[in-house]
C-alpha cells in the first residue's frame, strides 16, 4: 500500500474575470470572486508524481531539478495529510512535477502545478473528498489554482472562510462549442515580480476594483455567457484586462511589453465592425485570444503581418500553407516565440497511472 506511485496531470486555466488581492494572505482568501476557462489538458499541463518515503523528509524536484519545499506547498501537504488516516503520517514523500509550457511567465503554471499536487495527494493519502473541499486545499497553495480543479468555464467564490472559498464549474467546455484560445507567447523568460508579491502592494484603486467593478463584471459576464452573446462577453473580458493591469502599474508593476501592446491594438482593429476576438492578460506579456474558431484564420492573417516566428511554431489546428505564411511574414518585425491554439478543456485533473513499486 505504502509503495504506490501516482502520476496525475492537471490543466491551467485562464482568467476572464481576475483574482487579484487577498483579504487573508495565510489561506488565500481573495478580495473579489473571479471566472476562468480551463485550458485544454493535452496542450498545456503540469504532470505531478508521487509516492512515500520510508523516512520523514519530503523530497521535492521541478523539471527534473531538485526545489525548493516552499511554504504553499507544504500548506497543501499539511492539509492533506491533516484528514488522512494516521497509519501514513510516518512516511516521508517524493513529489516530481513537470511543466508542459513556461514555468513563472505568466502561464499559470501555480494554478495547474498546486492543483496537480493537491490532486495526487488525494490519491495517494487515499482520502474521501469532495473536489469542492480539494478545491479549497488546492487555494491553500495558490488561488487561481482552486480553479482548475474543473473542466469548462469556472467561478471562484471568494468567500469569508476556508471552506467556503471554492470553485465551482458554471458550465461544461461543450456549452459554447466555438469558442477557443489563442495563446501568442512572446516571451517565456521568468518575470521579475512574482504575481504573489504584485498583488501584496495596496494601491489606491485595488479595493474599489474588488468591492464594486468586478462584482458588476461578473453579473455582466455571466449573463453575456447565458444568451452566447460574444460582442458584450469580449467587450468586459478585455476592459477587466485593461483594468487589472491600470491597477497592477498603480503598484510600480509592469507586465506588459511592446508585443502585448502591439497584439492590443490588432486585436482593436480586428474588431472595427464588431467584436470578434477579446485579449486578455495575466501577470505575464502573453496574450491570451479568445476567439470563435471559424474566426482563428482571419484573425492570424492579421497576426502575422506584424509578428514574426518560426513556421514550426504555428501551432494551429487548421494549418496555414508555408507560401502563404511567408508571403504574410514579409513586413513582421516583432519576433515572438509561438502562438498556440488550445481548446477549453472538458476535465479537470486526471489520473495518468498507478505504478506499484516492489
Ligand atoms: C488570476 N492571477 O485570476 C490572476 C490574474 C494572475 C493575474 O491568480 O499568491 O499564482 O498563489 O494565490 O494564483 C496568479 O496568482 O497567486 C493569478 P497566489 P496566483 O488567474
Amino acid at each position: 500500500m505504502y509503495s504506490r506511485e501516482i502520476t496525475v496531470r492537471a490543466p491551467t486555466n485562464i482568467a476572464l474575470i481576475k483574482y487579484w488581492g487577498k483579504a487573508d494572505r495565510e489561506i488565500n482568501l481573495p478580495l473579489n470572486s473571479s471566472i476562468s476557462l480551463t485550458v485544454d489538458i493535452n496542450t498545456f499541463f503540469t504532470e505531478t508524481q508521487v509516492s512515500f518515503l520510508p523516512t520523514k523528509e519530503i523530497f521535492l524536484s521541478l523539471n527534473g531539478k531538485p526545489a525548493i519545499r516552499s511554504k504553499r506547498v507544504l500548506k497543501v501537504i499539511d492539509s492533506i495529510k491533516s484528514r488522512s488516516n494516521e497509519s501514513f503520517h510516518p512516511f516521508g514523500l517524493k513529489i516530481e512535477t513537470f511543466n508542459s509550457f513556461p514555468t513563472a511567465a505568466g502561464m499559470a503554471s501555480s494554478a495547474s502545478g498546486l492543483a496537480a499536487l493537491s490532486f495526487a495527494l488525494s490519491k495517494l493519502y487515499n482520502l474521501t473528498i469532495t473536489t469542492q473541499e480539494l478545491s479549497s486545499i488546492a487555494r491553500l497553495g495558490s488561488g487561481s489554482a482552486s480553479r482548475s480543479l474543473y473542466g469548462g468555464i469556472v467561478e471562484w467564490k471568494s468567500g469569508q472562510v476556508h471552506s467556503d472559498s471554492y470553485s465551482s464549474q458554471l458550465y461544461s467546455s461543450d456549452f459554447w462549442p466555438e469558442l477557443t484560445l489563442l495563446v501568442i507567447i512572446g516571451n517565456s523568460e521568468e518575470k521579475d515580480v512574482s504575481s504573489t508579491d504584485a498583488m501584496q502592494r495596496v494601491t489606491p484603486s485595488l479595493n474599489a476594483r474588488a468591492s464594486v467593478d468586478v462584482p458588476k463584471r461578473i453579473t455582466m459576464i455571466k449573463s453575456a455567457l447565458a444568451d452566447h452573446d460574444f460582442e458584450t462577453f469580449a467587450n468586459v473580458i478585455m476592459e477587466e484586462s485593461d483594468d487589472l493591469h491600470r491597477v497592477i502599474n498603480e503598484a510600480g508593476v509592469f507586465y506588459l511589453n511592446k508585443v502585448s501592446f502591439k497584439i492590443q491594438e490588432l486585436v482593436r482593429m480586428f474588431n472595427a465592425t464588431r467584436n470578434r476576438a477579446a485579449y486578455t492578460f495575466d501577470a505575464g506579456p502573453n496574450a491570451w485570444i479568445v476567439i470563435r474558431k471559424q474566426d482563428i484564420s482571419e484573425f492570424l492573417h492579421i497576426i502575422l503581418q506584424e509578428v514574426a516566428l518560426p513556421y514550426g511554431k504555428l501551432l494551429v489546428k487548421e494549418t496555414i500553407p508555408f507560401e502563404l505564411f511567408t508571403q504574410l511574414q514579409q513586413r513582421a518585425s516583432l519576433k515572438i516565440e509561438k502562438i498556440v491554439e488550445a481548446e477549453i478543456s472538458a476535465s479537470g485533473p486526471i489520473e495518468v497511472r498507478i505504478e506499484v513499486k516492489l
